[in-house]
This record gives C-alpha cells, sequence and structure tokens, in this order.
C-alpha cells in the first residue's frame, strides 16, 4: 500500500512544465462583491457576541488591526449569495475575508453574474501542485528501535529545534490549537489512541466533498489521507517509545482542502474557506504543507497578490500563526532566482525550508526571496527522512521527505511557543524564531542565497526571548539598543526591531529597550 500511496504522492510531479489538461469538470471563478451589504455596523455589533470564545481570546491578545472585529468578518450578503445561485451556478466556497464566493460558470451564468451590480469583478480560481519534487515516503521499515525512550525515533528531528527542552520546561501545546490544511487525515493509528491521551481534534470539515468529516469515507478514493496523516503525525502522535509528535498535547482543527484524484491537488478557494474555519474555531496555529504556483510567476509573490498569501495576511493580522512549506522546487546558488510556491509569499507567514539530522540542505527544499526580496524561507526543520506515524499501518512508524514534513514541525514548536508566551504576536514570533536561527547566531545575518533563511531556529531559547530582547540572548542591553539604531526606518512586513509592530523602527520602539534595560 505504501508503493501505491507513493505514486499518488507522485502525481504532484508527474509533469511540472506541461501544460495543464482541463479537468472534466473544469476550473472554478471567483465572484467578487463590491460591499458587505445593506446594513455593515449593525451586523457587526452582532459578530463579537456570536463568534467563537477562543477567536475572541486570541485577537485580544494577539490581533493587529484597530478594534476586535471589522468590516473583513462579516458574512458575504446573502441576498449577493442568493442571486449568484439564481443564475444556476452551484457555489462552492464562500470568503468573508475576500467578500466573494467560488462557483463553476459556463458561459449563460458568467453573462448573467457580470450584469449584476454589486459584482465587483471575476478571477479564476487559481490551482496548483505540491511545488515540484515530490514528497518521498520510505518503506515504512523505519521501526522502532528498542529502548529508545520517550521520544522514540522523533528526538533527532526534534532535538533538532531543542524542542526536547521546551516540552522539559512545560510547554508541549496544551491548551494551544493548530489547523491544519492538508489531503484527508486517518487516524486510526494507535499514537492517535493513546489510551488516556487520544489525538484531540475540535474541529473538523472536509471542503472537497462538503462534509464534516476530514477522515476517511468510504467512497473516498484511496489513499487520499496519506499526505495529511503524515504531517499531522509529524506533530500529534504521541506513541511514547515509538513516536511522539512536535505538539503532543496540542488540539487540532482538520481542514481536508487538497484533493487527490486531480492534477491540480491544491485549489486555493478550498485553502480559503479553510483558513477562515480555522481563525473562526479559534485556531491559534495554522499549517500547511502546500502550495500554489501553476497560475502565478514568481514576480506575482510580492505577499499580497495570491489569494492564498492575502487571506494568510489577514490571519496573522488576526493573531494566528501561520507556518508554511517553502516548496519541493529546488534552489540554486543564484540569489536572482527563487522557486517558491504561494501562500510562501505571505507578508507574515513562517515558510519552512528542509534540512537533514545531518544538517545537509536537500536539493529540492526552495529557495526565496519573493519578488519584492523578502527573505525566504526563514526557517529550516527536518524534511529528509523524517519520521512520523505510517499511514497504512496503525501500529508502524515511517520516513517521508519534502519541506511538507519539516513545516509540521515548525508548527509544532510554535504551538508550544504559544502555550509558553500566549500574548506573543505574530511579528514578534517571527523575531524570536529567527533571532535563534543557527545561520543567523553564527553569520549575524541571514543567508544570503535565500536557502537557510535564518536557519535552524532553537525553541528554548525563543521561548525565553522577552519583548524588549531584541537579539533573545536573554538580556536587554546596548546590543539591542544598537539593532535597533542599526534598522531605523520603516518595516512594512515584519522585523525584529519592530517591538511595538507598528511597521517602523522608530522611537517607540528604543524606549522599549530603555524601560526593558537589565
Ligand atoms: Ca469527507
Ligand atoms: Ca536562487
Ligand atoms: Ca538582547
Ligand atoms: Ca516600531
Amino acid at each position: 500500500v505504501l508503493g501505491a500511496a507513493a505514486i499518488v504522492l507522485g502525481v504532484a510531479v508527474a509533469a511540472p512544465d506541461a501544460p495543464a489538461p482541463p479537468r472534466a469538470d473544469g476550473p472554478r471563478t471567483w465572484i467578487y462583491f463590491s460591499d458587505k451589504g445593506p446594513d455593515p455596523a449593525a451586523a457587526l455589533e452582532t459578530l463579537a457576541s456570536t463568534a467563537h470564545p477562543r477567536t475572541v481570546e486570541r485577537r485580544r491578545l494577539r490581533r493587529t488591526r484597530g478594534g476586535l472585529f471589522d468590516e473583513q468578518d462579516l458574512p458575504v450578503a446573502a441576498a449577493y449569495r442568493a442571486a449568484v445561485a439564481a443564475t444556476g451556478a452551484s457555489i462552492h466556497v464562500t470568503s468573508r475575508w475576500l467578500n466573494a464566493v467560488s462557483a463553476r460558470l459556463d458561459d449563460a451564468q458568467r453573462a448573467a453574474i457580470e450584469r449584476l451590480p454589486f459584482v465587483a469583478g471575476l478571477e479564476p480560481v487559481r490551482r496548483g501542485r505540491r511545488g515540484g519534487a515530490p514528497v518521498s515516503v520510505g518503506s515504512g521499515a523505519a521501526g522502532p528501535a528498542a529502548a529508545l525512550g520517550f521520544y522514540g525515533v522523533s528526538l533527532a528531528q526534534l532535538e533538532q529545534i531543542n524542542l526536547p527542552a521546551l516540552h522539559q520546561s512545560g510547554a508541549t501545546g496544551a491548551g494551544v490549537i493548530i489547523g491544519v490544511l492538508d489531503t484527508g487525515f486517518e487516524r486510526t493509528h494507535m499514537a492517535f489512541n493513546h489510551p488516556g491521551h487520544p489525538l484531540v481534534v475540535v474541529a473538523e470539515y472536509d471542503f472537497i466533498d462538503g462534509d464534516a468529516n476530514a477522515g476517511v469515507d468510504p467512497s473516498d478514493p484511496p489513499n487520499q489521507h496519506v499526505h495529511g496523516t503524515l504531517v499531522l503525525g509529524a506533530m500529534g502522535a504521541y506513541m511514547p517509545g515509538v513516536i511522539v509528535g512536535a505538539a503532543y498535547d496540542a488540539s487540532y482543527i482538520l481542514c481536508k482542502t487538497e484533493d487527490t484524484t486531480g492534477e491540480y491537488p491544491a485549489e486555493e478557494d478550498n485553502y480559503v474557506a479553510g483558513l477562515e474555519f480555522i481563525e473562526q474555531q479559534g485556531g491559534d496555529v495554522a499549517t500547511s504543507s502546500l502550495g500554489y504556483i501553476d497560475w502565478y510567476t514568481q514576480g506575482d509573490l510580492d505577499g499580497v497578490t495570491a489569494v492564498t498569501s492575502v487571506a494568510v495576511n489577514v490571519a496573522t493580522q488576526n493573531g494566528v500563526h501561520c507556518c508554511t512549506a517553502a516548496g519541493n522546487s529546488s534552489h540554486d546558488a543564484d540569489p536572482a532566482t527563487s522557486h517558491l510556491i504561494a501562500p510562501a509569499d505571505a507578508l507574515q507567514v513562517i515558510t519552512c525550508g528542509a534540512i537533514s539530522i545531518e544538517g545537509e540542505v536537500p536539493g529540492f527544499t526552495s529557495d526565496g526571496p519573493t519578488a519584492d526580496g523578502r527573505v525566504k524561507p526563514e526557517v529550516l526543520a527536518t524534511g529528509v527522512d523524517a519520521l512520523t506515524v505510517n499511514p497504512s499501518d496503525p501500529a508502524g512508524v515511517t520516513d517521508a521527505s519534502g519541506t511538507s514534513m519539516a513545516t509540521p514541525l515548525v508548527a509544532g514548536a510554535v504551538a508550544c511557543l504559544v502555550e509558553a508566551v500566549p500574548s506573543r504576536t505574530v511579528d514578534r514570533m517571527r523575531a524570536a524564531l529567527f533571532a535563534t536561527g543557527d545561520y543567523y547566531v553564527a553569520n549575524g545575518t541571514s543567508d544570503p542565497l535565500f536557502v537557510h533563511g535564518y536557519g535552524v531556529f532553537d525553541a528554548l531559547a525563543a521561548a525565553a526571548c522577552g519583548p524588549s530582547d531584541v537579539n533573545c540572548d536573554g538580556a536587554v542591553n546596548v546590543q539591542d539598543l544598537t539593532q535597533v539604531v542599526l534598522a531605523w526606518g520603516p518595516c512594512p512586513a515584519s522585523c525584529a526591531e519592530d517591538l511595538n509592530g507598528n511597521g517602523a523602527v522608530d522611537v517607540g520602539d528604543l524606549v522599549m529597550v530603555i524601560l526593558a534595560w537589565n
């Protein structure tokens, strides 16, 4: 069965450069609306009282937009949605953040919708593949050896980011919710059903089939659960002595947003709907091991163009720490060329590249920067022969490779950091990880070739980084002051020196350092 699984995953790379034949059911179209309907102010009133308490709590702690809710959070106007449906178009997803619906349209429906006075525009729904090279899956032979200790076979990949030390300090992801955007998730594995410590799933949805089971339905194609299960195992497994995930005490929101049957496993409307679901269900962290590039060029990856990146920008502004894979489209020694997949270019996403346990960067891991020159990837974790649950053997483990595997390890570490420092904003979470990256610590800068980013971070050190400790060395002193002065000026995306997150390194940040001097 694993052989078959490898074939399914291989579909992602069967013909990366060939023109894409249309699927039998054809692509969908985004229909954007001009406003949120007749009385948005009244609708806004009811939002705060009807929102999930975890969503409200997270926004209070970490939201960087004004207030707790705004027009972005309002649902799409029901009358607008009904008018689109009245043309006969079948609506697939509805996005409040984009103020749009996606639907498959024939020419007559398209013409009728274009004439509606409240329709602002139509755009194709972009689709994509899992970023180039395959996520390889091992033989399943990586069985547990005797006397491996609590972490079993996961020890080395967790130690690489110094995560067991953070766990031992008491931060294991307890009380933190991680949302996962992937294929289906098979949860019969023993590591998800440990007596007294089962995997906790607080919400799930299947955006492909429109049902409430993101696991395995009888009608699902075989192996539709493989990729998602590999990813979930890296975070949520709990089988002491055999395999233990990066955030084994966290709770999960599972979103099946990737199809496995067509040539395009990733459709951006499902991703956007899944991310909104995670935010609305109180997620603290969102992680995606997928990407979209077929319709976009590297020049589009400026953080504000690709629809999935736009959605990630909204999520991070609402305090959701978002992690995503850089892609498996390779890298080169030319700093002017990039091989990223959206939403790796989003403004405050944590973009994850792959490295081996031995510290070697594999050929497949994608390089940055973004089109507007921002460092990507930012951090690295084990993405070569990473160990996780075997989706085809409820007692077994297997190895898998790809930035798909590095990403959930990073997301798990971030979830533990959220438990340790719940009020830390997305900006500062990024800064804390970057400041402890091994490339950054060794060189005082990120990798100029945009392959390592800041490098392999140190989860325990990142937890210790106080709000005014720019360089995360445990003290606030002249070095932090110097770093602020050297970075003086606008910082529209995210930088370690923008301590108060106001988009600039300025006197406010200087004051924060001086007040915290110790
Ligand atoms: Ca289903
Ligand atoms: Ca390059
Ligand atoms: Ca310092
Ligand atoms: Ca500032």
